[in-house]
């Protein structure tokens, strides 16, 4: 590992990476500075099995990450080591490293004093909601087409539902038999979960850059518990905005888990919608009244999305998501399938609430 730190551009004296166990996706390590009050730094091993295209996804971080360090430079504001992530080029001047093994390596300058948190409560999800509500604006006035999507298709509803149809048609498990209910349920609901696509073809919606994995541990915090800076670049990438809203919503504004067994359990947290929202709409003062509107779609979509998403990974033989137990992608298709069932339900409360706030 020393000899990967040696192709960096790094000014200090470090001490041995250590290992950092936060992520399923990407190694990460901490890098301490050698004495006190010097930069300390994180070294990260890029998974390149998920990002296919390493070059295209550490342009759009250094490009995001510029771009928002010169909005905080033009606002004179302070500590802005802490507000953005600020990547270390190598030594011949390249945004990663990539070892004759093969490996990607990165480099960015470790925030600190900083925490994270696993768990939302209200308070929590209101900070959190202005960090993406700010982080969105703060890119709002860069061409969407700027950034390259770092997984093609991410967050393409009809990308989503082809890849559905493909592992029906297959059915390389043989699993599609059993699930019969499933297949309806999706298909009663396609055409309506598809007007993103639709409208955004029509010319009546626009695509922003997304941070595209907006749960609470991906914002870090200060001392006093105020949100300084956005982490986990690897997926910001061309979108509708009311895809990270959504996806918030889908992993934070519910009771229950993404995979929990008792669908009893699974019912939409309007405490945690309502804060979010709050925090939300202070900072994204870009929405137009189309996106806002459109805000709780974005969480039956997300939901619905990764329903199509687990359920199509289970028909596959479970070859995306990692599991735990057999059945372990057929149940977080039933419970993200009800999450969509309750979203429905409370559409008119959720737009009830974003009026209010409005
Ligand atoms: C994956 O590993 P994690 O939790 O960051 C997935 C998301 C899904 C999520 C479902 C790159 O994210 O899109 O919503 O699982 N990330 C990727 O739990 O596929
Ligand atoms: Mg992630």
């Amino acid at each position: 590992m020393k000899d990967i730190l040696k192709q960096f551009a790094i000014w200090n004296e470090v001490d041995e990476p250590q290992p950092l166990r936060i992520g399923f996706i990407n190694d990460s390590f901490i890098v301490p500075a050698k004495r006190v009050g010097e930069t300390s730094y994180c070294l990260q091993r890029i998974n390149h099995n998920i990002f296919k295209d390493v070059e295209g996804l550490m342009r759009n971080i250094e490009i995001v990450t510029s771009h928002i360090r010169e909005k905080l430079l033009i606002a004179r504001e302070e500590n802005i080591e802490r507000k953005v992530l600020h990547l270390i080029p190598t030594k011949k001047g390249k945004l990663y490293y990539q070892t004759p093994q093969g490996d990607y390596w990165r480099l960015y300058v470790l925030v600190e004093p900083a925490t994270s948190q696993e768990k939302v409560t209200p308070a929590s999800a209101e900070l959190t909601g202005q960090a993406f509500g700010r982080f969105q604006r703060q890119l709002a006035d860069l061409p969407f087409d700027a950034l390259t999507e770092s997984i093609p298709n991410f967050h393409n509803m009809e990308f989503r539902l082809q890849e559905l149809d493909e592992a029906l048609a297959a059915d390389k498990a043989g699993r599609k038999a059993d699930c019969k209910d499933i297949i309806d349920w999706i298909d009663k609901r396609r055409f309506e979960m598809c007007l993103a696509e639709r409208l955004f073809r029509e010319g009546k919606l626009v695509k922003h850059i997304n941070h595209c994995d907006t749960k609470v541990n991906n914002v870090l915090f200060d001392e006093e518990g105020r949100p300084i800076c956005i982490v986990d670049l690897d997926t910001v990438m061309p979108g509708f905005v009311f895809s990270d809203f959504g996806d918030f919503m889908r992993t934070a504004a519910n009771k229950g888990l993404e995979d929990d067994p008792n669908l009893d359990n699974i019912r939409v947290d309007l405490e945690v919608f309502e804060a979010y929202t709050r925090g939300y709409l202070k900072e994204a003062t870009f929405l137009t009244n189309l996106e806002k509107e459109l805000l709780p779609y974005g969480c039956r979509l997300l939901s619905y999305m990764q329903t199509v998403r687990f359920f199509t990974d289970y028909l596959n033989g479970d070859t995306y998501y990692k599991i735990a137990y057999p059945e372990h992608n057929i149940v977080r298709t039933r419970a993200q399938l009800r999450l969509v069932e309750e979203q429905e339900k409370a559409e008119e409360q959720m737009k009830e609430i974003i009026r209010r706030l409005s």
